[in-house]
């Protein structure tokens, strides 16, 4: 077992006698390791170490920082299996769908070492003669990264990457009950050779965070703070960098329509509900809420969903499983509480509730007794004022509604007043186009899960979604740098900007 401690300037903090375990949420019995928790000063030291290491950082020049990235790719690379294995034992999540995890991260790295030989700016012409403007991107400073653990090392690749990349230094602010897989992420960026105090973890309580970046906030040593979670911390974290001025990237929660549209491929509609809706136990950000389908293939479409839902293998996450266990108790007990939403007027389809020896499931892999195993709950007649319908659920609860024309379908997607991912199954390419134009969301897939972006597109959402800010690709690069222009005269004289003796 691990006894995992925080990282200030690469010197390991905390206190060792405050501690949380971190243990197998498919076996509870299986503990990983012991995290001693960080306090808000220890916060405020790593920001502080961050910012005393950003200048020397930032003179490297970025092609060499992008090499320093290609070393953190290889290593990941070399480390992928044990890697993956890793996140499957500490947060459940099946085998195949852990590699695809690492295999983001080193997508991020591959992306991000070209930029490392771009950050372009721009030449723009002067109104004056002899005179050239230029643009050029700046590091922020020092950025604080705080992240859940469904996505325990690919989604705060997202952010460290090209942070690091554009020359800022990092205070990483992991989850908890995923802090072994964390440690081993930030052992490889440390071994790839980001130097001490460019990389800095606290494992410090939701409370402790906050009380710490708002010190660090106020004492001006964070510029940036970057957030994925819940849309309520979300608001939180907003509002404190707000009353400094600051506009943090934040990545929130989702409650993701698919439409069916009456000429779809139900099929095909039925294997993207599938792994949207179930996939990762329903514990993704772009995870599938709420299935709009067309009242003319509603009966079809519940009867196939329905039995492929039956009939999907789940349990035991080192094994090839639809789904494995939830991510630790504290989600499992906010599930239950989305649970207790369906409201007898639902039609609930299948078992509900904890999977054990008195509420079995035909096809389960592993021992219910030991793990966070939930039964995948189809429910269908969602309304647009229930809860289910409204709110996100971060488990394996799928609800099912139908519509009559494509407007109406589209105002139902927005309802919610989410808008990270959305879906629509259709054979008419009128359809998609008109779904894409009219729903609010960051991100549309047509024929295909709501979940599953690549690492080179654009990632964000609207509305409770985000503050309309976007990861990845060359889009993430607004958020890690800031625009500095710069005005050169070389006519050797004083010429003067918006002067009527200018003008032609
Ligand atoms: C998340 O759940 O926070 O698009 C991110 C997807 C993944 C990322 C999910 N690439 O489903």
């Amino acid at each position: 077992m691990t006894s995992i401690l925080s990282v200030v300037a690469g010197q390991r903090i905390g206190d060792p006698a405050r501690t949380v375990p971190s243990s197998n949420p498919a076996n509870t019995a299986d503990l990983l390791g012991t995290i001693g928790l960080a306090s808000p000063d220890d916060f405020v030291r790593a920001a502080r170490a961050a910012k005393a290491a950003q200048a020397n950082w930032a003179a490297l020049p970025a092609p060499q920082r992008g090499q320093v990235i290609a070393n953190v790719g290889r290593l990941m690379t070399a480390n992928k299996d044990r890697l993956a294995a890793l996140v499957t034992r500490e947060i459940g999540k099946p085998l195949a769908e852990a590699l695809g995890e690492v295999q983001e991260i080193i997508d991020t790295c591959d992306f991000f070492i070209g930029e490392g030989r771009r950050l372009y700016g721009q030449t723009v012409p002067s109104e004056m003669p002899d005179k050239q403007l230029f643009t050029f991107r700046r590091p922020v400073g020092a950025v604080a990264v705080i992240s859940a653990g469904n996505f325990p090392v690919a989604v705060p690749s997202w952010y460290i990457v090209p942070a690091l990349l554009c020359g800022n230094t990092v205070v990483w602010k992991p989850a908890e009950y995923s802090a072994v897989c964390s440690d081993a992420f930030y052992e490889i960026f440390a071994h790839a050779g980001v130097p001490a105090g460019v990389l800095n973890v606290v494992y410090a309580d939701g409370p402790d965070t906050f009380a710490g970046l708002e010190q660090s906030l106020a004492e001006g040593l964070i510029d940036k703070v970057g957030f994925t979670g819940s849309s309520e911390v979300g608001v939180q974290i907003g509002e404190l960098c707000g009353r400094h001025l600051q506009t943090p990237c934040l990545e929130l929660g989702g409650k993701n329509p698919m439409v069916v549209t009456e000429d779809a491929d139900l099929d095909l509609a039925v294997e993207g509900a599938l792994f949207s809706g179930f996939g990762t136990a329903g514990q993704r950000c772009t995870s599938l809420g709420t299935i709009i389908v067309h009242e003319s293939v509603h009966d079809e479409f519940v009867r196939r969903f329905s039995a492929a839902v039956a009939s999907a293998a789940m349990g035991d996450p080192t094994q090839d499983v639809l789904f494995g266990p939830l991510l630790d108790e504290k989600f499992a007990a906010g599930f239950e509480k989305s649970l207790g939403w369906i409201a007898t007027h639902h039609q609930v389809i299948g078992a509900t509730g904890r999977v054990s020896a008195d509420n079995p499931r035909p096809g389960f892999v592993g021992s219910p007794e030991a793990g966070l195993f939930y039964h995948p709950v189809i429910v269908d007649g969602v309304r647009a004022d229930d809860e289910l319908f409204l709110s996100e659920t971060f488990g394996p609860i799928v609800g099912i509604t139908t519509y009559q024309t494509l407007t109406e379908a589209i105002a139902l997607g927005n309802e919610p007043g989410y808008g990270l991912s959305s879906s629509i199954y259709t054979t008419d390419p009128n359809k998609a186009f008109r779904f894409a134009q009219g729903i609010s969301a960051g991100m549309v897939s047509v024929n295909n899960s709501t979940s599953g972006a690549e690492a080179h597109l654009p990632f964000g959402g609207n509305g409770k979604s985000g503050n309309g800010s976007r990861q990845s690709g060359i889009w993430v690069l607004d958020q890690f740098t800031r625009w500095q222009s710069m005005n050169w005269d070389y006519s050797g004289k004083l010429q003067k900007a918006q002067m009527d003796t200018q003008t032609v």
